[in-house]
C-alpha cells in the first residue's frame, strides 16, 4: 500500500467514525436527525482536517477560523469533530480547563440532561460551539457579523508586519437556512460589504422534513447568490474530499466577494438502504438499518461508539498540528506586537476578557433639571457619543433609521463601515431587522460591544435573533425608539403595544425604559458594566421632562431596576404610583396633586422589571411595601404583567387596543393618560382598600 493510499484510507476511517458516532449517538438518544451528519461528514472533516486554522488546545484563540453549524439539527456533526479533534474546554472566565470539550460519554448521552451534546449546539455550554444554532437561518446570518468583526479587528489592530487578524468564517447550512428569509437579508449585506473572509457551505441535499424540496423550493440558489455578488462554487460529489478541498480553497483564494460552496449530496449518504426519504431526516435509523449501514462503511456491525486506532492521531497530525503551529507563531508575533504597540495589545487583552477600558465612562454627561426636557433618543445620542470614543470596540448602527433612532456615532474619526473603510464604527444594516439582530450576535460573539437600533414596533422582526442573544448571554445592546403611542400621527401600525411585555417575557433579556435624560445616562452606565447581559433599551421619540434630582431621588437608582423617585413626606405612603419611561412624569404630576390634597403617595420609577427582580427581597419590599395595597401602574403599553406589581385589585392604566393615528396630546386624552385620570385611579384604590 503506498503512503497516499494509507492516508486516504485513514481519511475514510475518520469520516466513517464521524458518521457512526453520530448514528450511535442519535440511536441511543432515540431522537435526532442522522441524515445530514452522514451526508456532510466528508465536507466537515475535509474543512477541519485540511483547511481550518484552529488550535484544539485553545478554542478561543482570537485568530482562529470560525466554524458555524447553521444546520443546528445536525449537531452531532459538530460534536463528533470536536471530540475527534480533541478540542479542549474553556471555562466562562476564559481560562483553559484542559478537559475535553466533548467526551465519548457526552456523545453517549446526546440530548440528555447535563450532556455537553445538547440537542442543538449551545454557545457557552460546549466549547468550540461558536454560536447557538437550531432556528434555521440564524447561524448563517450570525456568520456575517463574525465576518464584519474580523474585518474591523484587522483594520484596527493589524500593523505592517503584524497580521494579528486574518481568519475565515465558515458556515454550514442546508435547504432550511436557504429558505429562511434571514439568510437572504444577511447574504445581501455580506455581498454589499464584499466580505471575502466568509464562506457558506450549502448542503444541497434536496430534502427537508416534509420530503423533497421541490414541493416548496425550486429557486436557482446559485443564481440568487451570483446576484448578491457572491462567488459561487459547486461540488457535484459530497464524498470527494479533493473536490471539496479545491472548492474550499477556491473560496479562500477569492477576494472582494464572499463565497458559497454548493455541495450536492444525498441525505443519509453512504446508506444504500435509506436515501432520499423524509424518515431518514427526522428519525434515528433503527438497529437493523444501523447494522447494514455499518457493514457498508466496513464497520463491525455490533460495535458502538467505536473510534478505531489511529483516528485521534490522524486528526492530531492534521488540524491539531496545523492549528498548534499557527497559534504558536501568532503568540510569538503578539509578544513582539505587545512591545511595539502596548496600548493596542492591552485593548486586545480587554476585548478577549470582555472588560472595559478604565476610563470608558468618564465623559457620561449629567443633565440639568429642565421641565421642557429632552427625548430619550436625543439624550441617548449624547451619552452614546460620550462613551464610544472611550470604548473603541463599540460599533453599531441601525436598520436604516439612524436619523430617527439617533444612534449615529458623530465624533471625529467615527466613520462608516463599508467595503472600502473597514475601521468605521457606524454600520448600515439596511432595512433588515432580523439579520441586524443576528449580525449583532456575530459581532458580540467576536467580543466587540455592538448596538443596533430600530423602532420598538419592529422588534418583532428581529425577535428570533434577540431571543438567541438572551439564550447565549452575549452583551448585545438592542436600542428601540418610538416606544409607545407617543409616536402619535403614525398610528397603530407604528404604535407598540404588546412589545414591551413580550420582550420582558424573554428570559435573561434585560428591558430598560428610562424615564428621563439622567436615567438614560444611568441606563448606559449600567448596561455596559454587564459583560454578559443582552439588553433592550427602550427610548422615546418625544421630549421627557428632566427631573430635578435634588428634589427627587438620584437616577442611579435605575441600576436596581426600580426605586422610590418621590415619596410622601417622612415615608409611609398610603398609595403607590408606579410607571416606566414617559409615564413616570405623569405619576409625578399626580403625586403633586395628591400631596396638595393631603394624600400620601409614593412614585416608583421602574425602568427595568428584570433588574428589580434581581434585588434582595428586603430591597424590593422597601420599594413596594406589601402593606400598601392601594396601587396604580401606568404604562402606555399592554397592561399584561403589571398585576405582579399592583396585585389583582390594583389599577393598571395601559393600552387595550392598537392605538390610533392622531397628535400625541389627543391620544393621551383619548386613552386616559392624564394627570386627572391617575389621580382618580389613586383615589379609587384608596377607597377600595378602606
Ligand atoms: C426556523 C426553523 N423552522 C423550522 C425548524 C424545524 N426544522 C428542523 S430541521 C428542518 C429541515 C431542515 O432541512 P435542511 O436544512 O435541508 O436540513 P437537512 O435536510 O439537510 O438535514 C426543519 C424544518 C427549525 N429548526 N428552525
Amino acid at each position: 500500500m503506498s503512503t497516499t493510499q494509507t492516508v486516504l484510507d485513514l481519511d475514510q476511517v475518520c469520516i466513517n467514525t464521524m458518521r457512526t458516532l453520530a448514528i450511535d449517538a442519535i440511536q441511543q438518544a432515540n431522537s435526532g436527525h442522522p441524515g445530514t451528519p452522514m451526508g456532510m461528514s466528508p465536507t466537515v472533516y475535509c474543512l477541519w482536517q485540511r483547511l481550518m486554522k484552529f488550535d484544539p488546545e485553545d478554542p478561543i484563540w482570537m485568530n482562529r477560523d470560525r466554524f458555524v453549524l447553521s444546520a443546528g439539527h445536525a449537531s452531532t456533526l459538530l460534536y463528533t469533530i470536536l471530540h475527534l479533534a480533541r478540542v479542549k474546554a474553556v471555562d466562562p472566565e476564559y481560562e483553559i480547563l484542559g478537559r475535553p470539550s466533548v467526551t465519548l460519554d457526552d456523545l453517549k448521552s446526546f440530548r440528555q440532561f447535563g450532556s455537553r451534546c445538547a440537542g442543538h449546539p449551545e454557545y457557552r455550554w460546549t466549547s468550540g460551539v461558536e454560536t447557538t444554532t437550531g432556528p434555521l437561518g440564524q447561524g448563517v446570518a450570525t456568520s456575517v457579523g463574525m465576518a464584519i468583526a474580523e474585518k474591523w479587528l484587522a483594520a484596527r489592530y493589524n500593523k505592517p508586519g503584524f497580521e494579528l487578524f486574518g481568519y475565515r468564517i465558515y458556515a454550514l447550512c442546508g435547504d432550511g437556512c436557504m429558505m429562511e428569509g434571514i439568510s437572504s437579508e444577511a447574504a445581501s449585506v455580506a455581498g454589499h460589504l464584499k466580505l471575502d473572509n466568509l464562506c457558506w457551505i450549502y448542503d444541497n441535499n434536496h430534502i427537508t422534513i416534509e420530503g423533497k424540496t421541490d414541493i416548496a423550493f425550486t429557486e436557482d440558489v446559485a443564481g440568487r447568490f451570483l446576484a448578491y455578488g457572491w462567488n459561487v462554487v459547486r461540488v457535484g460529489d459530497a464524498n470527494d474530499l479533493d473536490r471539496i478541498e479545491n472548492a474550499l480553497r477556491n473560496a479562500a483564494g477569492t477576494t472582494g466577494r464572499p463565497s458559497i460552496v454548493i455541495v450536492d449530496s444525498h441525505i443519509g449518504y453512504g446508506s444504500p438502504h435509506r436515501q432520499d426519504t423524509s424518515a431518514a431526516h427526522g428519525e434515528p435509523l433503527g438497529e437493523e438499518e444501523i447494522k447494514l449501514v455499518k457493514q457498508a462503511y466496513g464497520w463491525p456491525a455490533d460495535a458502538k461508539f467505536l473510534v478505531p486506532n489511529g483516528v485521534y492521531e490522524h486528526l492530531e497530525s492534521g488540524i491539531g498540528r496545523r492549528g498548534r503551529e499557527a497559534h504558536e507563531q501568532w503568540e510569538k508575533q503578539f509578544a513582539e506586537y505587545r512591545k511595539q504597540f502596548p496600548e493596542l495589545a492591552a485593548e486586545l487583552d480587554q476585548i478577549q476578557k470582555r472588560e472595559l477600558p478604565v476610563n470608558w465612562s468618564k465623559d457620561i454627561p449629567s443633565f440639568p433639571a429642565d421641565s421642557k426636557g429632552v427625548s430619550g433618543r436625543d439624550a441617548s445620542a449624547k451619552v452614546l457619543n460620550a462613551i464610544a470614543p472611550n470604548l473603541p470596540w463599540m460599533i453599531g448602527g441601525s436598520a436604516d433609521l439612524t436619523p430617527s433612532t439617533k444612534t449615529r456615532l458623530t465624533f471625529p474619526g467615527a466613520g462608516d463601515f463599508q467595503a472600502d473603510s473597514r475601521s468605521g464604527r457606524n454600520l448600515h444594516f439596511g432595512i433588515r431587522e432580523h439579520s441586524m439582530g443576528a449580525i449583532l450576535n456575530g459581532l458580540a460573539l467576536s467580543k466587540l460591544r455592538p448596538f443596533g437600533s430600530g423602532f420598538l414596533i419592529f422588534s418583532d422582526y428581529g425577535r428570533g435573533a434577540i431571543r438567541l442573544s438572551a439564550l447565549m448571554e452575549i452583551p448585545v445592546i438592542h436600542i428601540f425608539t418610538h416606544d409607545s403611542i407617543g409616536v402619535g400621527e403614525d398610528g397603530p401600525t407604528h404604535q407598540p403595544i404588546e412589545h414591551l411585555i413580550s420582550l420582558r417575557a424573554i428570559p435573561n433579556l434585560v428591558v430598560m425604559r428610562p424615564c428621563d435624560a439622567n436615567e438614560v445616562a444611568e441606563a448606559w452606565r449600567t448596561i455596559l458594566a454587564m459583560p454578559r447581559q443582552p439588553v433592550a433599551l427602550i427610548l422615546t421619540r418625544q421630549n421627557l421632562p428632566t427631573f430635578d434630582r435634588k428634589r427627587f431621588a438620584a437616577a442611579s437608582g435605575l441600576s436596581k431596576g426600580a426605586y422610590v423617585l418621590a415619596d410622601a413626606e417622612g415615608g409611609n405612603p398610603e398609595v403607590l404610583l408606579m410607571a416606566t419611561g414617559s409615564e413616570v412624569s405623569l405619576c409625578v404630576e399626580a403625586y403633586e396633586e395628591l400631596s396638595k390634597q393631603g394624600i400620601r403617595a409614593r412614585v416608583v420609577s421602574m425602568p427595568s422589571w428584570e433588574l428589580f427582580e434581581r434585588q434582595s427581597e428586603e430591597y424590593r419590599r422597601a420599594v413596594l411595601p406589601p402593606t400598601v395595597k392601594a396601587r396604580v401602574a401606568v404604562e402606555q403599553a399592554s397592561t399584561f404583567g403589571w398585576c405582579r406589581y399592583v396585585g389583582i385589585d390594583g389599577a393598571i392604566l395601559g393600552m387595550k387596543t392598537f392605538g390610533a393615528s392622531a397628535p400625541l396630546k389627543v391620544l393621551q386624552k383619548e386613552f386616559g393618560f392624564t394627570t386627572g385620570h391617575v389621580v382618580q385611579a389613586a383615589k379609587e384604590q384608596l377607597a377600595q382598600v378602606k
